[in-house]
């Protein structure tokens, strides 16, 4: 069964945990701290693999996690860092989170971070500061990212064949390329997209999705969700049967696309009739119900010439506008602190702040002037002001408890 669309449930490895270790050896006093930092977490990560051609195994395995960092170890051995989680998608695969778009991932070997792993936790070894030259604890590991992804697969081809069922756009895409669809005399015999590859120069990539009826945008037959495989086809050709009434089934097939998306409606396109062969003598070579070209994917009738036009056509398109490119949505990295209201208290959490605490001799004046400027520059104020701090109020960073006064009324305060 072909899979065009999966969820994932993917966690990012944990940062490994310091080491707390207390250098020691025999009949020796005992020494400094020498415990190592953990490792980072893996990272989970997708890639675009050209031999891949749908999403069934990751809709069949939707949990994925990367490998967890090494603990830190005595003197002041790192931990290892886990193992990174590739997971191979199609060409083509579009990726969002609960916040919105990833990922367009277009071209082999285009690739996205889904989620990052955790950082390692400090050993006490890098923990030690002035202020306290022995520390007996270690951080933890940052936990690894964990994100529900959404993947929809939208196939990277030149041209689409759109049309009734049984208009016989398999039966072209077999006559133009080397693609070997199944046909047959029934409608909806195909019920997953075809690709084949067209032409030796100017080479250009053909896709057959199943065909559509009147009231497809409202579910009927397949419905509209396989056009979602031609929307990145820089031409569409309408497939009309030329036995039958071409004009209507044209407009029904423009009415169902227009529906579905009035941009793909307006693509630059080409209307084919085929089935030639069954035209009773005049009529055959003379276009029908308005068709650009009358072909034959039975005889290969005008198939040539359809290929030359369509050659063209692609070429004229891709001069118009570049190539798909991958796009890739970079955000900004995990938010450095968090601010938590607990009554009339505000908690700052964050290893960069709470470390610039720990680390500043708040004895001194230079020195905590220096901390405040960080701490403003880091956005610490703006967002505790619009967690609802206010004047006076309580605020705790690490182990120490300020009392919130903002910038514009320290210089009063120094000056008083
Ligand atoms: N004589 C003749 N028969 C054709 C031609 N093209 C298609 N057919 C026949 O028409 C029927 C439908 O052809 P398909 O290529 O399967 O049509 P389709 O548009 O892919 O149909 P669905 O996949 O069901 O949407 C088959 O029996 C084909 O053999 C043609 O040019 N001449
Ligand atoms: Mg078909």
């Amino acid at each position: 069964m072909f899979v065009d669309t999966a969820t994932l449930f993917v966690r990012a490895g944990s940062g490994g945990a310091g080491s707390a270790h207390l250098h020691s050896e025999p009949f020796k006093p005992r020494g400094g701290p020498d415990g190592g930092d953990g490792g980072g977490g893996g990272d989970v990560v997708l890639r675009v693999d050209p031999e891949l051609f749908d999403l069934a195994w990751l809709a069949d395995h939707p949990h994925q996690r990367a490998g967890k960092g090494g603990a830190g170890a005595r003197n002041r051995r790192h931990g290892a860092d886990g193992e990174e989680l590739v997971l191979a998608v199609p060409d083509g695969t579009v990726v969002r989170d609960e916040r919105g778009p990833v990922a367009d991932l277009v071209g082999p070997g285009a690739s996205v971070v889904v989620a990052r792993g955790g950082r390692g936790g400090r050993g006490n070894a890098s923990l030690a500061t002035p202020r306290n030259r022995t520390p007996r604890t270690a951080e933890p590991g940052e936990p690894g990212e964990e994100h529900r992804v959404e993947l929809e697969l939208r196939l990277v081809a030149d041209v689409g064949l759109v049309g009734l069922p049984n208009a016989g756009k398999s039966t072209l895409l077999a006559a133009m390329t080397a693609a070997r669809p199944k046909i047959a005399e029934y409608p909806f015999t195909t019920l997953s997209p075809n690709l084949g590859v067209a032409g030796d120069e100017g080479r250009f990539v053909v896709a057959d999705v199943p065909g559509l009826i009147e009231g497809a945008h409202e579910g009927r037959g397949l419905g509209l969700t396989f056009l979602r495989h031609v929307s990145r086809c820089r031409v569409l050709v309408y497939v009309v049967d030329a036995t039958g009434d071409p004009a209507a089934d044209l407009a029904t097939v423009r009415g169902e696309v227009a529906a579905y998306d009035p941009e793909l409606a307006g693509r630059r396109a080409l209307v084919v009739a085929t089935k030639a062969d069954l035209l009773a003598g005049p009529a055959a070579g003379l276009p029908a119900g308005g068709a650009d070209l009358l072909v034959s994917g039975a005889t290969g009738d005008g198939v040539e010439a359809l290929r030359e036009r369509l050659a063209g056509e692609v070429a004229a398109a891709r001069a118009a506008a570049p190539p798909p490119q991958p796009f890739v949505v970079v955000r900004p990295g995990r938010d450095p602190f968090t601010v938590r209201r607990e009554g009339e208290r505000f908690h700052v959490a964050g290893r960069g702040v709470e470390r610039w605490v720990a680390e500043a001799d708040l004895e001194d004046p230079r020195q905590v002037a220096d901390l405040q400027r960080r701490l403003v520059r880091a956005g610490v104020e703006r967002r505790l002001a619009e967690a609802g701090a206010r004047r006076g109020d309580e605020v705790v960073i690490g182990t120490t408890t300020f009392e919130f006064i903002p910038e514009e009324e320290i210089g009063d305060g120094d000056q008083a």
